[in-house]
């Protein structure tokens, strides 16, 4: 299927391996050599040199000494696993800091000799700085809006008395920091629109203090909350505090808070009184008896009920419990400087589905849910007789019913996800019945704003090729349709150049696996073309179509096409398809992004060793096992943030959560899952495998930052040891020619919240990297 027709004359630019023109700029005297020699001669002396040492050719890579502990080896379940590693673990370590600082140097140097790397900077700050938006919504008899005018290295929160009213900025983060690593990670305001309650973040870590700010005057009250993670901020109608989530503050004293490694148990709801001190704030819920749980709150719309979502890992299943606010005799004061928690009423107590709040009136309340409905329905119950359940709308036979909100008094705006595109309906909220379609084009809707109270909502859209619409709904109207409120403009980006299509790949099982291909119209299927496919699967997380203005400078500049495989283990069918690519099936996950892989390539969009392929997170591991598993079929991989040591990840900050799509290696079955793709240890000479004499792993960029508490550094540091040790350190004349490298960040975290310097900063590097080692030229 073709997501865009528009026809434009191709760049037509052939980009098959310009060898000469991709080592410009190191050494001169090997430049004029080099040019002297056709391809084959060219490659026969790099052969030669890679016999000469295990270093990563002409730019002289050396890779550090670094210490292998033998003795270091765990017992699991009867099997012996070293850990050469394990000191890396330590993040406060000497050693461990001067492995990184001496990694860094080797990474800079390598960087330096990237000839594209300056020109890719300048194109993506150009392409960046364009004036962008987030979509308004109201509270109290006031309008909030995110902005940010092209290069802020975070975005501004404004306030306005209406829509059309002057803005008055109401945060700016950008002030906060001289280097904008200060960012706004949470935030909720109060119903009367008096106070802002704010949750920031350093550095990029998951740890949030909170401040509060008085809208009137803008101006920050004495209230600092601190130890705050994985929080909500839901205050409650009176305006007199707030609910939010915390964990015991470390003992350890002074921390760098987000660098350490400590394991998150025993998180806690609190609720907050204004003008107060955290000491004073009152403990609503914990569970002692279950360290792992964590929980969040939510007031319902009407004030009158705190619902709380415990979770036990990352699946989509939850507790749910609330108390009746309203029918608290002497409200929150009574709990006040005293022992006991909120009287919790447990509508549902056990990890079987999970329920979203989407309305109540009084008792009357309705959820999104999957029990028996892997693709989500909507149900209703009274907590008068919890037994009682009813459906709403019922579960598609197709479609993954993925958000719903509450709108316009007794309406629901509900979003469907269709084959990995978005697709929205208004519904009657009693009956649940279909009431209009809302059209939208081929593309993702990354936010809706709009209550019960209002009539209008505004709908945040983008796609491959869109960069950002914001569009307005009057409800009120007959027949309501969407109408651009705003439209981010990105000057110097035509979409008339590009198209984007999605295919069905089949797996190895034959499961067919939706991908998106963005290129220049009409590229040639000549297999030569730069090509970077990016995956996650995992998490019951959907990859749906996103604009990003680095991207097209890649497919622009370096001639790239750029490929999206939605595979198995993320939502993009629901429940069934994250179950198909988790534990036990998580090969699944593997063998679909090989599969996407070896399509590209007999489609003929690009070949082996032009192919990139790039991930995040649980993607980073995605990518690592696929090198691992295929290093055949990649030129280059751009790792971020990867979980690498599979034994031993449940171990660190909120790793404990997702063992429930990993298992875990303290569990026999778990640890023989396990231990057959975790990254840190499937490295194998491939030169050592049967077929594979002349195979080598693609060039390689790791990359994590020191204050990436989520996935702690640890797992990219030992992987980069291990890749350098085993693929070239250890073997005296490696056939390991292509880099193996880590790009390891300072003030940076898992990826949220990053300065826009230190995203551009990120993507021309890598990009930079990519272009040198697949030998992709700049085009102008
Ligand atoms: C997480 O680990 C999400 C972390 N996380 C949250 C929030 N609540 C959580 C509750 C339980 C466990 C983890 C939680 O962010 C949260 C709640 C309210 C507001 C803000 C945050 N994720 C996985 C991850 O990061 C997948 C995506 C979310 N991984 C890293 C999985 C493997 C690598």
């Amino acid at each position: 299927m073709n997501l865009s027709m528009c026809s434009v004359s191709p760049q037509g630019r052939s980009i098959f391996s310009t060898f000469n023109s991709c080592r410009k700029g190191t050494n001169p005297k090997r430049r004029n050599f080099l040019s002297r020699f056709n391809k084959h001669l060219v490659q026969l002396y790099l052969a030669r040199q890679s016999i000469m040492g295990s270093l990563a050719l002409e730019e002289g890579l050396v890779y550090p000494d670094v210490r292998r502990d033998e003795f270091v080896m765990d017992n699991y379940h009867g099997m012996l696993v070293p850990d050469p590693y394990r000191w890396m673990e330590d993040p406060d370590a000497k050693e461990v800091k001067d492995f990184v600082e001496k990694q860094v140097q080797l990474t800079q140097s390598y960087l330096q000799n990237c000839e594209t790397r300056e020109k890719l900077r300048k194109q993506i700050t150009t392409l960046l700085d364009h004036p962008r938006y987030d979509c308004p919504y109201r509270r109290g008899n006031k309008c909030f809006y995110f902005f940010n005018t092209g290069l802020q290295a975070q975005s501004v929160l404004y306030v306005q008395d209406s829509l059309e009213a002057e803005a008055e900025v109401l945060v700016d983060p950008n002030t906060l920091s001289e280097d904008g690593t200060i960012s706004l990670n949470t935030y909720a305001i109060s119903e009367d629109a008096e106070f802002l309650a704010v949750g920031l973040s350093s550095s990029g870590s998951d740890w949030v203090n909170i401040k509060v700010i008085r809208i009137a005057d803008k101006k920050t009250e004495p209230d600092s909350l601190s130890w705050v993670k994985f929080s909500s901020i839901t205050w409650s109608h009176d305006s007199k505090g707030f609910f939010y989530s915390r964990y015991p503050a470390p003992k350890e004293g002074e921390l760098d808070a987000g660098t350490e490694t400590n394991i998150n148990l025993n998180h806690q709801l609190f609720y907050h009184f204004l003008g107060t001190e955290q000491s004073e704030d009152i403990l609503c819920w914990k569970d002692p008896e279950h360290p792992k749980w964590t929980v969040r709150a939510r007031v319902t719309e009407d004030g009158k009920y705190l619902l709380i979502i415990i979770t036990e890992g990352c699946d989509p299943v939850n507790r749910l419990y609330y108390c009746d606010l309203a029918g608290l005799p002497q409200g929150l004061e009574a709990f006040k400087g005293k022992e006991e928690l909120l009287p919790f009423h447990k509508l549902i107590d056990n990890f079987e589905a999970k329920y979203d709040l989407v309305a109540n009136d009084d008792t009357i309340f309705t959820f999104r849910t999957n029990k028996k409905a892997p693709r989500y329905k909507l149900v209703r119950v009274d907590l008068r007789q919890p037994e009682f359940w009813s459906d709403v709308v019922a579960e598609s036979d197709r479609d993954v019913l993925d958000s719903v909100a509450a709108v316009n008094d007794n309406q629901l705006l509900v979003c469907y996800l269709n084959d990995v595109k978005h697709i929205l309906q208004v519904r009657d909220l009693g009956s649940g019945k279909w009431l209009h379609d809302l059209p939208i084009d081929i593309g993702s809707v990354y936010q809706i704003s709009g209550r019960r109270k209002y009539k209008e909502l505004f709908i945040g859209f983008t796609s491959f090729l869109t960069p950002s619409i914001i569009y307005r709904c009057n409800l009120d109207a007959e027949k309501p349709n969407l109408v651009v409120f705003r439209e981010t403009i990105v000057p110097g980006f035509d979409r008339n150049f590009f198209e984007a299509k999605q295919v069905f790949v089949p797996s190895k099982d034959g499961t067919q696996i939706p991908m998106f291909i963005v290129c220049k119209k009409n590229t040639i299927l000549d297999g030569s073309h730069p090509t970077l496919l990016y995956g996650y699967g995992g998490f019951n997380i959907s990859i749906t179509p996103y604009f990003s203005a680095s991207r097209i400078v890649l497919l622009r500049h370096l001639g790239a096409v750029f490929a999206v495989a939605n595979i198995r283990g993320g939502g993009e069918y629901g429940e069934e398809w994250h179950q198909a690519g988790i534990l036990s099936n998580k090969q699944n996950c593997f063998d679909d992004f090989i599969s996407a892989a070896e399509f590209l390539v007999s489609e003929g969009y690009t070949q082996p060793k032009k192919l990139s392929i790039e991930g995040g997170s649980n993607g980073g591991l995605l990518v690592a096992a696929c090198m691992n598993q295929r290093p055949d079929l990649f030129g280059c991989v751009l790792a971020h943030v990867g979980v690498m040591d599979m034994l031993r990840f449940h171990k660190f900050t909120i790793g404990h959560a997702w063992t429930t799509d990993f298992g875990c290696s303290e569990k026999e079955e778990e640890f023989h899952w396990l231990i057959k793709y975790s990254p840190l240890h499937n490295v194998k000479r491939p030169w050592e495998e049967p077929g594979g004499h002349s195979v080598q792993y693609p060039a390689t960029m790791l990359l994590t930052a020191d204050h990436d508490d989520r996935v702690v550094p640890l797992h990219s540091l030992k992987f980069l040891a291990t890749m350098q040790y085993i693929l070239c350190k250890s073997v005296p004349h490696s056939p390991q020619t292509n880099p193996i490298i880590g790009r390891i960040d300072t003030k940076a975290g898992h990826g949220a919240g990053r300065p826009t310097q230190k995203v551009i900063d990120e993507s021309a590097d890598k990009w930079a990297f990519m272009a040198k080692v697949v030998e992709a030229s700049w085009i102008d």
